[in-house]
């Protein structure tokens, strides 16, 4: 991986460079319209303009931004990084209190929002120091839905060219806020170049999309994931993207076959939900599909494989990092493991005692590359996550000698019950192996004779009646899988499993929750 230069702005290499390029091809498209990478060119000048002429803003400043996943919202990510300012993607199932928190964290002034979401953003500007104007624009595309005084009325009154502000490599142009799974937000900050760097990585030496690919995926563009699988990555190779509001397995089916989609990115729970309606639709397109987001278990891949012939690209990246940092495509991928570190990219095991761990040991993973974390006012954070420029990403893995690794769990997914390490996702893996189950979480729950117990929650599939047999029957089944002392000595069934907004199991509400 080559330097970056010291300017660099990445609305310049991704927009202002590929409309020259690329102009008349389509960048992004919903189920209503569809922009050439031109077209997509002269909203964002537009923008710009508004947001420098009317809304006052400069370089450094922050613009919060607000919608599903839409090209207005595209638009408005870019023109805030041709402005020099910086981006603070929200997702836009946060409610008043989280953007609240965010705008405040984040010193907002300014907010362009989705008319749609228009509730809680009032309720936000009510209650935020320093946020003064929100201005909203007309996310459904339909020219009839137009505000007189939103973000469309401004724009017709710009001209149709903004000259791109010189930033700097390093200047921060993305807050992205880890919805993470315990705790509060963290906003991780990002650099122009940094941006570059995941383009130039996963995209480049992983996934390898050319001009002629067609792009889609559920994780909304405000998580760095879904900005990365359906705005940068495609925009690097002078793709496109169908952009869909809202994820539906049937509805993504029948877009993939209707749009001759080419690369999906979502994340395992909805790989295993489209499993069961694969056989009526024509995936003869797709030719890459990547799960990211959390970890994907082994029956899942093989399900998958043999439905579509695909091999997944599972891939381990987090905001902290930006995006993907380890994932192998091809006839590369060994089902079950999560890849190697991507070029560009270093990982490493390290022990409890912080040394380097020998290959086949369950270790502390940590990563080191083109890009790193960075939280916006967190120095305790900042610490424990950053040590010796080795980025601690809270997961345990395991390397072969290879250089492949294989995911363990999160760091605070580990149980240890009677004296015994055991892994929850490799439970939940086999219990998914089972044809009555959907889905699953596996927690450790306190227990006096043994520290913790291995607890599953499960989901059953549709017409599976929960019963104490049931539990029997899966106990069984995970005895006859893997080392009987890793069964879950106790089975909830549950219709469904906290998640986060991008869709990460919430291990840790079942914990609080069996802690009382
Ligand atoms: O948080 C994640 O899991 C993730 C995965 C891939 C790319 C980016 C992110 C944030």
């Amino acid at each position: 991986l080559g330097a970056y230069p010291e300017w660099l702005n990445c609305a310049s290499e991704l927009l202002d460079r590929q409309a020259e390029v690329h102009g008349d091809r389509p960048a992004f498209r919903t189920e209503t319209m569809v922009w050439t990478y031109r077209e997509l060119r002269e909203k964002v000048d537009r923008i710009a303009h508004v947001l420098v002429d009317d809304l006052g803003v400069v370089p450094g400043n922050r613009v919060l931004l607000r919608a599903p996943n839409n090209p207005m919202y595209v638009a408005c990510w870019f023109a805030v990084m041709k402005v020099g300012a910086v981006a603070v993607a929200t997702m836009p199932l946060l409610r008043w209190r989280e953007l609240t928190f965010m705008a405040q964290k984040a010193r907002i002034h300014v907010a362009l929002c989705d008319s749609r979401l228009a509730e809680e953003m009032e309720q936000t500007l009510q209650r935020s120091d320093d946020l003064k104007r929100v201005v909203y624009f007309n996310g459904g595309g339909s020219a009839a839905d137009d505000l007189p005084d939103g973000l469309e009325a401004l724009m017709a009154t710009k001209p149709p060219r903004f000259q791109t502000v010189r930033t700097a490599a390093e200047d921060v142009c993305l807050i992205a806020f880890t919805s993470g799974t315990t705790g509060q937000p963290k906003g991780c900050m990002h650099f122009h170049r940094d941006i570059m760097a995941v383009c130039d990585t996963f995209n480049r030496y992983v996934l390898r999309p050319g001009p002629d690919d067609i792009f889609t995926g559920s994780p909304p563009i405000a998580f760095t994931f879904g900005l990365g699988a359906q705005v940068l990555f495609p925009m690097h190779a002078g793709a496109s993207t169908l952009l869909v509001e809202q994820y539906n397995p049937t509805k993504t089916l029948e877009m993939i076959q209707r749009h001759g989609v080419t690369v999906l990115f979502t994340a395992p729970t909805a790989y295993r939900s489209m499993l069961d309606l694969l056989g009526g639709y024509d995936l003869s397109s797709l030719k890459q599909c990547v799960s990211a987001g959390e970890t994907l278990p082994k029956p899942t891949w093989d399900a998958w494989y043999e439905s579509t012939g695909i091999r997944i690209i599972d891939g381990l990246g987090s905001t902290e990092m930006l995006h993907i940092f380890i994932a192998t495509a091809g006839d590369e991928i060994r089902p079950g493991a999560t890849g190697r570190a991507i070029p560009g990219f270093q990982a490493c095991i390290f022990d409890a005692e912080g040394r380097p761990a020998p290959p086949n040991t369950v270790g502390r993973l940590a990563i080191r590359g083109p890009t790193g974390c960075r939280y916006l006012d967190n120095a305790e954070r900042q610490q424990s996550y950053v040590q010796q420029g080795w980025n601690f990403t809270g997961d345990s893995y395991m390397a072969d000698e290879d250089g492949y690794y294989w995911y363990q769990a999160r760091t605070d997914d580990m149980i240890i019950s009677a004296g015994y390490n055991i892994s929850g996702p490799e439970v939940e893996a086999v219990l998914l192996l089972h044809d009555k189950v959907r889905d699953c979480a596996v927690i450790g729950a306190p227990d006096a004779a043994r520290g913790q117990i291995v607890k599953a929650f499960v989901v059953l599939r549709e017409g599976v009646d929960p019963s104490p047999e049931l539990a029997r029957e899966l106990q069984d089944f995970a005895k006859a899988e893997i080392a009987p002392y890793k069964y879950p000595r106790a089975i909830e069934f549950v219709t469904d499993l906290p998640r986060t907004q991008t869709g990460k199991v919430q291990r840790f509400v079942l914990r609080e929750q069996e802690a009382g």
